[in-house]
């Protein structure tokens, strides 16, 4: 009886409707089956707020929840609502567009933070399991920290020691989250234009943690109530992620564990084998992961794999562990946000190791159902069920952690319970593009040849850029806006930069592959394609590799012919199917570093329509980027290149 009540409430979802991936329809259909709950049923049963979804609930203090719907007949003459406080629509909207501002900007920063201090224990040799694998790359961003390269010896100019280099470069990284005066170093690799623009509105970011910090303050009940001083303050915020934060995990990840140049992989729930012991990797930082890559390429290991009767060792990543690891050595991709419950489902998945955001609680409740362990890792990430098992990962024994990790994994290979079900689905694909590979294979530069990013964008075999990124959101059909914005760019001759969840839909739907520029792109995007064998559309990593997008950006300027600032560029961003408050924060840099930036899904601003057309129109005169939002995703890329068109006119390239 209780059991009919439940399955009485519990809708489920229609697989075929809920993504365009023959694997994940495959494993949704096999978890209804198997009578587990996924996120896909979940999405059925549970229906958003239409409060929440207009932005216009305020719960700030314990007078609230005050809620300030848009009445349906709209607004006639004045807008008298108001929460108890006397707070605008107005101010609750823009109170909570900063507050995910500062939940996005502090997630990929405290990653930053962390790579920076496990950065200094190699800097100070207090730790033998990582080291710097590429000095080049320390030596290229060491001046952007005001750090010397050379010394003067007598008269002589000298390259300075690199250990030397390595703490200081450390130590000045660190100071960016808390230094006491003046602004952030790193807040200088913009254009020169838009770093002066920045200064005269008041919005460079003196250091990442006050910005956050100064974002709470400013929404507690009864501090900022003007809508424009509290996006002034998110973009405070928001440029102390993308330029700083996030940009400093990406470098100092690439010193440490190597600059990513194009590399082959496979990606999707088929890169699973039945006869290896699966161990998936999920969450987002690289410290943890890489650690585990080495300990499965052991002889200790593997040998110990086999012993247990398997075959080998098949790591896979999820979510953007699976971008650092995949763009870096290739790791094959297990797949998006939304697959993570099913890679458990296939019952082949002997661990699951995660660290901090975007995995599911669920995950929990579906490894119960398997044989699976889910291993949390992390002291700030932590799961109430008891059937999680915790193994503190620490900088200064990884190796032994991560071995102790895999060798769990091994060990559960012989429990596998239900009947494996793999679905056979993989795709080939080529990641791990940043600034250096583009230059590199576009002519070894960024302008003066047939080859090269720029000429190509002045000739208009490129139309311009489109950056496409972010999450998977289960209110729309799994990659499917994704893949839809994506082609309709490539078709449309406009080169796209992807990252994060969009990059892994990429792949599976074989964009990232070379081949695909023939079939999917206009005649112009495909004849550079094809002469200079790079793929339509660029992976170039994680989420806060969203800061090589903004770098190759800054490259393109700088280059030369086409404009002074980002603004200038015909470029346009696009996250068609967000859902985190990482994504507003990234949108929210990408605006106001001078980028058109579509969202697909919703914008949580529609009950608040003047500060909605703040952020959709006012800005544009502020920064030249500005918000918008459209769900019907060949709308999306519509608008994306007809900002990329006004762009070509501004610049007279639009012949
Ligand atoms: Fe998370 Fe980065 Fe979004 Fe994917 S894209 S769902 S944030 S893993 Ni960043
Ligand atoms: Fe209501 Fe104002 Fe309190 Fe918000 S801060 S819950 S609007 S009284």
């Amino acid at each position: 009886m209780a059991d009919e009540k439940k399955a009485k409430a519990m809708k489920l979802a229609d697989p075929l409707n809920a993504s365009i991936d023959p694997a994940t329809q495959q494993m949704i259909k096999r978890a209804q089956e198997l009578g587990v709950e996924t996120v896909f049923d979940r999405a059925e049963t549970m229906k958003p707020c239409n409060i929440g979804i207009q932005g216009t609930c305020c719960k700030n203090c314990a007078m609230g929840p005050c809620r300030l719907p848009l009445p349906k007949s709209g607004i006639e003459g004045e807008d008298t609502r108001k929460g108890l406080c006397g707070a605008t629509a107005n101010t609750i909207a823009a109170r909570n567009f900063a507050r995910m501002v500062a939940g996005g900007a502090s997630a990929h920063s405290d990653h930053g933070r962390g790579v920076a201090e496990v950065f200094l224990s190699v800097a100070r040799k207090e730790t033998e399991d990582y080291h710097i694998k590429d000095y080049h790359k320390l030596l290229a961003i060491a001046p952007h920290f005001d750090v010397a390269t050379t010394v003067t010896v007598d008269g002589e100019t000298q390259d300075r020691d690199m250990d030397e280099i390595a703490l200081e470069v450390a130590e000045k990284a660190m100071n960016e989250w808390g230094k006491p005066d003046s602004e952030c170093l790193y807040i200088k690799r913009a254009p020169e234009a838009t770093y002066n623009r920045w200064k005269e509105l008041g919005v460079l970011p003196r250091n990442v943690d006050r910005e956050i910090v100064e974002i709470m303050h400013r929404t507690h009940m009864g501090v900022d109530q003007d809508y424009k001083n509290l996006i002034k303050q998110s973009t405070r915020a928001a440029l102390a992620d993308g330029w700083v934060g996030s940009m400093i995990a990406t470098d100092l990840q690439d010193v440490m564990f190597g600059t990513p140049s194009p590399v082959q992989s496979e990606v999707n729930l088929g890169i699973m084998k039945a006869d290896h012991v699966n161990l998936v990797v999920h969450g987002h930082e690289p410290i943890l992961s890489e650690m585990i890559v080495a300990a499965c390429q052991s002889k200790e290991m593997m040998d110990y794999a086999a012993e247990k009767g398997a075959k080998g060792i098949q790591l896979g990543g999820i979510c953007c562990t699976a971008n650092e690891l995949a763009q870096r050595h290739g790791v094959p991709i297990v797949g998006t946000f939304l697959q993570q419950e099913l890679a458990i489902i296939t019952g082949a998945c002997d661990a699951m190791v995660v660290d901090v955001q975007c995995i599911f609680q669920n995950l929990a409740n579906v490894a119960k159902c398997f044989h699976t362990k889910l291993i949390t890792t992390h002291p700030i990430a932590r799961m109430e069920q008891n059937n999680v098992i915790h193994i503190e990962f620490d900088e200064h024994h990884a190796m032994e952690d991560a071995k102790r990790i895999v060798r769990m994994a091994i060990d559960n290979f012989e429990n596998r319970k239900a009947e494996v079900m793999i679905p056979t689905q993989k795709e080939t694909q080529v990641v791990g593009f940043g600034v250096e590979s583009i230059e590199y294979h576009l002519g070894g530069s960024f302008r003066g040849s047939y080859y090269t990013l720029n000429d190509n964008i002045i000739n208009g075999r490129i139309r311009g850029i489109a950056g496409v990124v972010g999450c998977n959101n289960a209110r729309t059909k799994h990659n499917n806006d994704h893949i839809t914005v994506i082609k309709e760019l490539i078709k449309n001759d406009v080169i796209v930069l992807t990252t994060g969840c969009s990059a892994i839909a990429a792949g599976m739907a074989g964009l990232l592959s070379p081949e695909c520029a023939a079939v999917h792109c206009g005649p112009g995007l495909a004849e550079v394609c094809e002469t200079v064998g790079i793929p339509p559309v660029l992976h170039l990593g994680s989420c806060v590799d969203n800061s090589r997008i903004l770098l190759a950006a800054t490259e393109v300027v700088k280059a030369g012919g086409l404009g002074k600032e980002i603004k200038d560029l015909p470029v346009a961003g696009s996250a068609p199917e967000w859902m985190s408050e990482k994504a507003i924060s990234i949108g929210h840099y990408f605006v106001t570093s001078g980028v058109y930036t579509v969202f697909g899904v919703t914008m949580p601003v529609d009950g608040a329509p003047v500060f909605r057309d703040h952020l959709y129109n006012e800005l544009e005169g502020l920064y030249g980027g500005m918000w918008d939002c459209e769900p019907d995703p060949v709308k999306h890329a519509q608008k994306m290149i007809a900002h990329i068109d006004k762009k070509r006119q501004e610049l007279g390239i639009d012949k």
